[in-house]
């Protein structure tokens, strides 16, 4: 596999001669590596999941379109371009990927030097940080206007999940229902309440914008001073609503427990860590966010826990066709740790929504 990896490695432009690549990280979704080279610049080197980017080409266009535009912010505030923002490397030809024997997409990018990633959020301060980072991102494109490809069509699309899901139960692939009757009330019973929110998506009253879609922590990248220096993984940028990346950063920061903890006890709403990020965010977002969008911003948290435990559930009833999984029932494990999870913000929700009234009115002087 090394030779081959530096063989497709060796493809990409660039500096000096590759010296090791070495695995990173433990993405579900694409295989990550890390290109080593006897240069000053190293590479991060993905295969990606061609069977969940149906279109790697028009995705890597998306990723450049949104780069460019961020360059072009930072070098106007005189910041860094090649830290506080993504670069990425063509091949040879060209090209943003490279297309294997065996029809495999693989992409590039400059690793960005002395930057740290966090797989959790354990401080208000980092948590801050974060929200900080994610409100950057999304103001640096609130002006964007040349569309963006819909690379995942119906990715945070509960009505588009629920057309999965109807047909996914009603299929039991692997004879997985039964039993789960439970579970499978848990979703049947939130369906009317997901579904009235995303219909203010669809008619407008909460726009669209340009949206990272995936913000989990390990997402940023820090410097070693604990500031933010760019938001990264841009594979699933696309036009939806800016309240996916509020929920999902969120669902990922709060968890005092891990996203497939079999400890349910371990598992629950940090509020502290909610309300670190949601000053930082609100601090960069207040500008652009509209009344609609604040009035949901806490009901965006709930929305896509939900719909993680709609996916996780769906997928196992699916026989574990989208996830990677490390047990037979890794993703029923990550079912009831994302609904505990769930539960514990649906117990909070008030103060969640009045902190971030009052976060509001005070980046607004009201
Ligand atoms: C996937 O790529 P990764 O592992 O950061 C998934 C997200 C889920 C997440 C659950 C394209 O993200 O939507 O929220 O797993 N990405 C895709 O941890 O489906
Ligand atoms: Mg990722």
């Amino acid at each position: 596999m090394t030779d081959k990896l530096t063989l497709i490695a060796s493809k990409f432009s660039i500096e000096g001669n590759i010296v090791e690549i070495k695995p990173l990280g433990e993405g579900f979704i694409n295989d990550t590596y890390i290109v080593k080279t006897d240069c000053e610049s190293n590479y991060l080197f993905q295969r990606k999941n061609k069977n969940i980017f149906k279109d790697v080409p028009s995705m890597m266009d998306n990723i450049l379109k949104v780069c460019s535009h961020i360059k072009a912010k930072v070098a106007a505030a005189g910041g860094d371009v090649n830290r506080e923002a993504m670069t990425l490397t063509s091949t040879k030809e060209g090209k943003l990927y490279f297309k294997d024997e065996e029809g495999e997409f693989w992409a590039m990018c400059l690793f960005i030097k002395d930057s740290v990633s966090y797989e959790s959020a354990d401080t208000p301060e980092l948590s801050y940080a974060g929200g900080k980072g994610i409100g950057k991102f999304q103001s640096m494109l609130a002006d964007m206007t040349e569309p963006l490809v819909d690379i995942l069509p119906g990715f945070h699309n509960i009505r588009f999940r629920f057309e999965q899901w109807d047909e996914v139960l009603k299929k039991d692939p692997v004879d997985r229902k039964k039993g789960l009757s439970k579970e499978i009330a848990w979703v049947e019973e939130r369906r009317e309440e997901m579904l009235n929110f995303w219909k203010l998506v669809e008619n407008g009253i909460i726009p669209t914008r340009v949206t990272h879609n995936d913000t989990k922590i390990n997402n940023i990248l820090f410097d070693k001073k604990g500031d933010v220096l760019c938001v990264i993984d841009l594979d699933t940028v696309l036009n939806s609503t800016v309240l996916n990346d509020f929920g999902d950063a969120m669902r990922s920061y709060t968890n005092t427990g891990l996203e497939d903890d079999d400890n349910l006890e371990n598992v629950s709403m940090d509020f502290d860590i909610f309300k670190g990020f949601t000053q930082g965010y609100l601090q960069e977002a207040t500008s652009f966010l509209t009344e609609s969008e604040l009035e949901y911003l806490a009901f965006s948290a709930k929305y896509i826990t939900y719909e993680q435990v709609l996916r996780f559930l769906m997928d196992y009833i699916d026989g574990d066709k989208y996830y990677k999984t490390k047990s037979k029932e890794h993703n029923l494990i990550r079912t009831h740790a994302q609904y505990k999870l769930l539960v514990s913000m649906e117990e909070q929700f008030s103060e969640m929504k009045m902190f971030v009234e009052d976060c509001n009115k005070q980046f607004n002087n009201i």
